[in-house]
C-alpha cells in the first residue's frame, strides 16, 4: 500500500477563478497544519484559512478542506485546497507541498489509491474515467450508473453464485465414493450452471450497446462522387469538415465528426465517391469507403436527385440502410430501378429536408441504444471477460460427470469476473486503465 503523499491540480491548469489542489497520504494532515493559520477545519467542512510558507509568508488565502481516512475519495487521509486559480499561486502552493514532504501524483492515481482501499472496484473506476469523459447526455448515464456500482452489482452476483455453485461441486470431489454423484450433480448444479449461462449470454447478446454509448454510433456516408457527401455532412455537423468542390473524387480518405444527436454520441463519416477509376489514391478511398460500410453501424446511400440513373450507383443501393437524394433544390431527374424510393430528400444548399433527416437518424439511434435497461457493458475489456466466463460455463455444464473437471471450468469462470472488478490483480490492466486518467483524478 502506497505510504507516499501524494498531491495534484484536480481542476485544469492555467487561469480560472478557483483551483482545487488535492491531497492525500499519510502525511496529509501534517501537511495541512503546517500550511494553514489556525486549526485544521473538521472533518468534511470548509473553512477560510490563510495558507503560507514556511517563513510564513503568505500563499493564498482559500478553503481548506479536510477529510479524514477512511472517510475520503480515496480512503487514506486527505485535503483540498480551493486557491485562487493563477499560475504563480498554483505554482507556490505546490512547490509548498513538495517542500514538506508531499510528490506530484501520476495520472489517476487518487482513484487508484481508492480502488486499492475499496472505495471502488475497477468497473466503477472506469465508470468514473467515462464520466470526466463523457460528451452526451448518454453518455453521462451510462457512465454514472457505472460509477455508482450497476456493472459491480451485476459481477458480484454472478460471482457469488458461481462460488456457491463451486462449492456444491467440491462437495463431490471430497466425498468421491458415495453413489450416483454425477446424476446427482447434473441434478443440482446443472440448472444452476445453465441459467447463468443464460444470464451470461443475455448480457453479451446486448448488440454492443454499452460500448456503442460509450464509443459512439458510427452513421457512414457512401454514395456516388458529386453527390454531395460532403455538403450533407458538414450540414449535419454545421461546420466546414470536409472539402467540398464540384470537382469529383475530391474526397479521398474518410472525414469524420463526432456529434450529438438526441444525447447520443455519434460519429458520422464523409467517404470517397465510389466509382472505377485509375487514379491509385482514389481507388484506395473507395475501398476504405467501402470497408467502412461495411463495419459502420448505420449507412446513408446519397445520390443526386438532379443526376440520372447509371450502374456505378448499384452498389450504394445495395450497402445503405436508408437512401437519401440529394440536391433537392435542382429540378429532379432520378428514378431508381423497380420503381424504388428514396427515403428522403435534401438539399444540402438551402437546407430543405435536413430537419427530417436528423429526425430520423436520431430515431434510429436512440432505438438502437436505449433499447434495454441499465447497466450494459460499456468497454471490450468487459466483453472479453464475460465471454470467457460464459464459455468456462457451457464446458462446466458438459463436464458434470466428472466433478474435478466441471470444478476447473466454473474456477475459471470465477476468475475471468473478478478480473473485470478488478478483485485479482492484474497489474497490467490496473496501470493501463489508471493512466488514461488525468493528473488529479
Ligand atoms: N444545388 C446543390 N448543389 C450541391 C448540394 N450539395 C452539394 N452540392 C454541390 O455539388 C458538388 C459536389 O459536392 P460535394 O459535397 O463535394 O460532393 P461529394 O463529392 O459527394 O462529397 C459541389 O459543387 C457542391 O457545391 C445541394 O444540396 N444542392
Ligand atoms: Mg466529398
Amino acid at each position: 500500500m502506497a505510504a507516499d503523499t501524494i498531491f495534484a491540480l484536480a481542476t485544469p491548469p492555467g487561469r480560472s477563478g478557483v483551483a482545487v489542489m488535492r491531497l492525500s497520504g499519510t502525511q496529509a494532515g501534517a501537511i495541512v497544519d503546517a500550511t494553514i493559520t489556525g486549526r485544521r477545519p473538521p472533518p468534511r467542512y470548509a473553512a477560510l484559512r490563510q495558507i503560507q510558507n514556511g517563513d510564513g509568508t503568505l500563499i493564498d488565502e482559500g478553503l481548506v478542506l479536510w477529510f479524514a481516512g477512511p472517510h475520503s475519495f480515496t480512503g487514506e487521509d486527505s485535503a483540498e485546497f480551493q486557491i485562487h486559480g493563477g499560475p504563480a499561486v498554483i505554482e507556490a502552493l505546490a512547490a509548498r507541498l513538495s517542500e514538506l514532504g508531499a510528490r506530484l501524483a501520476e495520472p489517476g492515481e487518487f482513484t487508484r489509491r481508492a480502488f486499492e482501499h475499496g472505495k471502488l472496484d475497477l468497473t466503477e473506476a472506469e465508470g468514473l474515467a467515462d464520466l470526466i469523459d463523457a460528451e452526451t447526455s448518454a453518455q453521462r448515464e451510462q457512465a454514472l450508473a457505472q460509477m455508482s456500482g450497476s456493472l459491480r452489482a451485476l459481477y458480484e452476483d454472478w460471482r457469488q453464485r458461481l462460488i456457491d455453485v463451486l462449492a456444491a461441486i467440491e462437495g463431490e470431489i471430497d466425498f468421491p465414493d458415495e453413489e450416483g454423484v454425477p446424476e446427482q450433480l447434473a441434478r443440482t448444479a446443472g440448472p444452476i450452471l445453465a441459467a447463468l449461462a443464460d444470464d451470461l449470454a443475455g448480457h453479451l447478446d446486448d448488440d454492443r450497446r454499452g460500448e456503442r454509448i460509450r464509443d459512439g454510433f458510427s452513421i457512414a456516408i457512401i454514395g456516388p462522387p458529386n453527390a454531395g457527401k460532403s455538403s450533407l455532412l458538414n450540414a449535419l455537423a454545421r461546420r466546414d469538415a470536409a472539402i467540398v468542390t464540384e470537382i469529383p473524387g475530391t474526397t479521398r480518405d474518410i472525414v469524420e465528426v463526432r456529434m450529438d444527436l438526441g444525447g447520443f454520441a455519434v460519429t458520422l463519416a464523409d467517404t470517397a465517391g465510389l466509382r472505377e477509376t485509375e487514379d491509385v489514391v482514389e481507388r484506395e478511398g473507395v475501398k476504405r469507403a467501402l470497408t467502412r460500410a461495411d463495419s459502420a453501424d448505420f449507412v446513408i446511400g446519397l445520390l443526386d436527385g438532379g443526376a440520372r440513373w447509371n450502374q456505378e450507383m448499384t452498389p450504394v443501393l445495395e450497402k445503405s440502410d436508408i437512401i437519401v437524394f440529394g440536391k433537392a433544390d435542382l429540378p429532379a431527374a432520378l428514378t431508381l430501378p423497380d420503381s424504388r424510393a428514396p427515403d428522403l430528400s435534401v438539399s444540402a444548399r438551402t437546407g430543405e429536408g435536413m430537419g427530417g433527416l436528423e429526425r430520423r437518424l436520431s430515431a434510429i439511434v436512440a432505438e438502437r441504444l436505449s433499447k434495454r435497461e441499465l447497466p450494459a457493458l460499456s468497454r471490450i475489456r468487459h466483453r472479453r471477460s464475460v465471454e470467457a466466463a460464459r464459455d468456462a460455463l457451457v464446458r462446466a455444464q458438459q463436464q458434470l460427470f466428472d466433478p474435478e473437471l466441471a470444478g476447473e471450468d466454473v474456477r475459471l469462470a470465477v476468475r475471468a469476473l473478478e478480473q473485470l472488478t478488478g478483485r485479482i490483480d492484474v497489474e497490467h490492466v490496473l496501470d493501463a486503465i489508471f493512466s488514461r486518467f488525468c493528473i488529479g483524478k
